[in-house]
């Protein structure tokens, strides 16, 4: 038996989405329903992200790229972890154009490097000025209680933001969290490519899971890890958090969500030089970063031959007299 439930809010904000998300409702399509029915208008409080359209969109966490969006861009462009290398992005986006690329962050702003402020700064007034061309991503180094605990291991951003701006707690309030809520999950290009910043595990049987991620499925994307072997197991070297999913669960996702492969960072031990490639090329991890050493890169994607990949090392704009 089927059972329908209106809810009437005098308004929509953070603190009543969740109890939405218990009975499948994404707050999403819910407020695309009643601004097509009620050509209903709402103020947004500042934390939370419209779409392109106007729309609310504070739970929806998937951003689709489809074929007709993708015709505009005259590239798209992947960064991976940057974890405070602001060098490494800024002579990455000298080479790029916000106003005609498509500009893609995998997640992992601060830690580790000494820039994170400044990073999330700039991806924050990117996302701003250029919203609909700038697709900025969770990673596990986003991942906080809601007052402002971190989830993770090492935590640089507090004492940095502490340092730079004061204090942590108004940092958190005033900046940081607007910036966190709204990044999404992930993004698909039907037929082409997911991108999340960790990985994916059997949890994941349709987009409605990504748009509306259950905490436990947002938790292995930010978190999880592929290796060569089949199954999902918890992922020890990350304390148990997100899981290892072996060859036949990227593929399954894969097939589940019709997609060719899953574009992710998180491990940019692994692509020092550039992109790693695991489960016959399906799983391809990027990095943005140089604290773990080697050399930062980001991915230039054609946007009309999704094969078509170039490697750009962002020290080659420094070179390169590109910007
Ligand atoms: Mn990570």
């Amino acid at each position: 038996m089927q059972r329908l439930v209106i809810y009437v809010f005098s308004k929509i904000d953070t603190t009543n989405i969740p109890a939405l998300a218990p009975h499948g409702i994404c707050v999403s399509d819910t407020a695309h329903w009643l601004a097509r029915q009620l050509k209903f208008y709402y103020r947004a409080p500042s934390n939370i992200a419209f779409d392109e359209k106007g729309f609310l969109n504070a739970v929806s966490k998937l951003y689709e790229l489809a074929e007709k969006h993708l015709q505009r861009f005259r590239k798209i462009v992947v960064f991976g972890d940057l974890h405070g290398d602001f060098a490494a992005l800024q002579s990455g986006l000298g080479m790029v154009d916000p106003a005609k690329d498509a500009v893609m962050f995998l997640g992992d702003y601060a830690d580790r490097g000494s820039a994170g402020v400044e990073v999330i700064d700039t991806v924050d007034s990117l996302k701003r000025n250029y919203s609909g061309n700038v697709f900025a991503l969770k990673g596990n180094h986003e991942d906080y209680t809601a007052s402002g605990s971190p989830l993770f291991w090492p935590r640089a951003l507090v004492d940095e933001a502490r340092e730079k701006r004061g204090d942590w707690h108004t940092y958190f309030r005033d900046t940081f969290k607007p910036f966190v809520d709204g990044l999404r999950l992930a993004v698909i290009v039907p037929g082409e490519s997911l991108f999340v910043h960790g990985g994916v595990s059997s949890k994941i049987r349709n987009a409605k899971d990504l748009e509306c991620p259950a905490r436990d499925v947002e938790r292995d994307v930010l978190w999880s890890d592929p290796f060569e072997g089949v199954g999902e197991y918890p992922n020890w070297e990350r304390g148990g958090a997100g899981i290892e999913f072996g060859a036949d669960v990227s593929e399954t996702v894969c097939e589940l969500l019709g997609v060719k492969r899953i574009v992710r960072s998180h491990q940019p031990q692994k692509a020092l030089t550039g992109p790693f490639y695991s489960h016959s090329n399906r799983v391809v991890t990027i990095s943005s970063t140089s604290v773990y050493g080697g050399e930062p890169f980001f991915l230039s994607i054609d946007p009309s031959d999704f094969s078509r990949v170039q490697v750009i090392k962002t020290r080659d704009s420094m070179s390169g007299g590109e910007r």
